[in-house]
């Protein structure tokens, strides 16, 4: 009988809004046949905790992968596997993920993590199971980060693999895979999937860059098209969301892939950059429109050509560009979604107030735009100025886990109240009643439960407010915001 891996996906969604483990999945790839990989999903499951060490007892697994991202799904990972280790101290725990990528030293002094992969986990990991339970060395196994006779060591990263190469997703070894279908703006059974690992270019803001050091690995169109026939024919998805960190890197392929995704009639959501959009022909943004593509996500990220230099955007990116995608996308009819980081350091509340007004010319344009506004969190990255700039004004990064399981650092994760030393109230007071304001004035079009009335009570309420910019004390539209429960996609997905 082939040995079990637990993998634990822990809670980072409301129930009823849970995505597939793709990070999971893809290291479930690898090991499925040779072993039996068995999915606990916090987001799915109440007790996760149970869960896992009856299903370890019961299976004789002797390994428990985890998935981190920075923010809630870390408080679960650490409260769990504190909980397991407690019971069953011989359970292996090996961390994968964002959250151990960039901190892995935190997380193996922490007393409950033995093991983190760091970057791209497919051979890595395999590499590590196979050494675990047939014996080997640990120095062999490629971006490993474990502690020996009390110092911490790292081996050198693995080789990046192109996604082609690696096995399909086992979508069916999850519990019910018709969990993961959701219902958004998109459709009624909307399903996601990654078609490409990292990214090319370097954002002094970005947490990919540790993870992949400026590579971008795309699966071909054939192999998109053969997922997304999985994904449609049999388990129903009438939509799919790309979360990619890129999929518009390569025009000729997001072409192609719009062809063969046309006989699907499905509707899609992606993520690409503004200035790589800017670039396409006319006759590529009507392939992407045929095929159903609704929405694109691209991170305009500031009001300031200079502050996008700072953020080391790279490309063509300006915001010169950032208008003219509004307008073309209008004339197309995709809606953009626009995420802009405001209140970066040396001078947060004048960068603030300049991308504020900005967003308001971005509005003109096209005032079906989407706004997800963060406040500049810092993210662990070799070369950026905007973390020097940061570190000198005395931000520091926490030194253990339970310091990044307090309250002051999960809303630092969230990037909405990041907490920073820099960071004066008033500049995130200013951000968030810009944001309740122009929220009201322009409701998003991707709350379904927003009815018409409402859409239209929001706005008279807002009027006066936003056409005098005025954004003070809007408590009047927080209050109404809440009774109505409106979604911010930045935390919430749509
Ligand atoms: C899908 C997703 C989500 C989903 C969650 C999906 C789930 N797990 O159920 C949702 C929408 C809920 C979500 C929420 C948040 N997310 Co999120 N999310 C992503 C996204 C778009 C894709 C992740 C993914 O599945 N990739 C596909 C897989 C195949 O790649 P991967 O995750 O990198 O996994 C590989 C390796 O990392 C590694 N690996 C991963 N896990 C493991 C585990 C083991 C054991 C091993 C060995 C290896 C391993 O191997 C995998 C295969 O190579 C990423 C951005 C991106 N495109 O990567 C952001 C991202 C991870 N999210 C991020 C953040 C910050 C959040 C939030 C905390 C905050 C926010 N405001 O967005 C919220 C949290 C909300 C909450 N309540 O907890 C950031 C993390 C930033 C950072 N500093 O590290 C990212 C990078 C987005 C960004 N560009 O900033 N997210």
């Amino acid at each position: 009988m082939a040995p079990t891996i637990l993998l634990f996906n822990p809670k980072c969604v409301t129930r009823g809004k849970q995505r597939l483990p793709m990070s999971l999945l893809a290291i479930a790839s690898v090991i499925d046949g040779d072993y039996i990989p068995v999915f606990i999903d916090g987001n799915v499951v109440d007790n996760p905790a149970e869960h896992i060490i009856e299903k370890a007892k019961a299976t004789g697994a002797i390994m428990l992968g985890v998935s981190t991202m920075p923010g809630p799904q870390l408080m679960q990972a650490i409260e769990v596997c504190r909980q397991v280790k407690t019971v069953l101290p011989g359970l292996i725990i090996v961390w994968g993920g964002y959250f151990p990528s960039h901190h892995g030293d935190v997380c193996v002094t922490s007393g409950i993590v033995d093991y983190v992969i760091e970057g791209q986990g497919e051979v890595a990991f395999r590499r590590l199971v196979d050494t675990i339970h047939q014996g080997g060395s640990l120095r062999d196994v490629p971006s490993l980060i474990w502690v020996d006779d009390g110092t911490v060591k790292s081996n050198l990263r693995a080789p990046l693999v192109p996604l082609d190469n690696l096995p399909l997703w086992p979508y069916e070894r999850l519990d019910n895979v018709l969990t993961y279908r959701g219902k958004s703006y998109l459709g009624n059974a909307v399903m996601s999937h990654h078609t490409s690992f990292g990214c090319p270019f370097a954002c002094n803001f970005c947490a990919v860059v540790r993870i992949v050091n400026q590579r971008w690995l795309p699966e071909s169109p054939e192999r998109v098209e053969t997922v997304a026939r999985i994904l449609v024919d049999k388990y129903g998805a009438d939509a799919i969301e790309f979360h990619d960190m890129d999929f518009f890197i390569q025009e000729d392929r997001a072409a192609e892939i719009a062809e063969r995704l046309v006989p699907l009639n499905i509707n899609w959501w992606a993520l690409g950059r503004i200035d790589k959009l800017s670039t396409y022909s006319d006759h590529t943004w009507q392939k992407l429109k045929k095929s159903g593509c609704k929405m694109i996500f691209m991170g305009a990220e500031s009001g300031s050509d200079e502050t996008l230099k700072l953020m080391n955007k790279g490309g063509k990116s300006s915001t010169n560009r950032t208008l003219e995608i509004a307008r073309k996308m209008k004339a197309v009819g995709i809606v953009p979604e626009f995420s802009f980081v405001l209140g970066n350091p040396p001078d947060p509340l004048a960068d603030a107030e300049n991308t504020i007004h900005f967003i308001r010319k971005v509005k003109d344009i096209n005032p079906q735009v989407e706004l997800i506004l963060y406040i500049y969190t810092p993210v662990p990255h070799d070369r950026s100025e905007l973390l020097k700039a940061a570190q000198e004004l005395g931000f520091r990064f926490p030194q253990t886990l339970d310091e990044w399981a307090s309250d002051e650092w999960q809303t630092f994760a969230l990037r909405r109240d990041p907490n920073t030393p820099f960071l004066k109230d008033n500049v995130r007071q200013k951000v968030r009643n810009f944001e309740s304001v122009v929220n009201a004035y322009y409701p998003t079009v991707t709350d379904m439960r927003l009815s018409g009335k409402m859409r239209t009570l929001l706005r008279t309420l807002s009027g006066v407010r936003y056409k005098l910019e005025w954004y003070d004390w809007p408590l009047e539209l927080k209050a109404l915001q809440r009774v109505i429960r409106y979604r911010r996609p930045e935390t919430m997905g749509f």
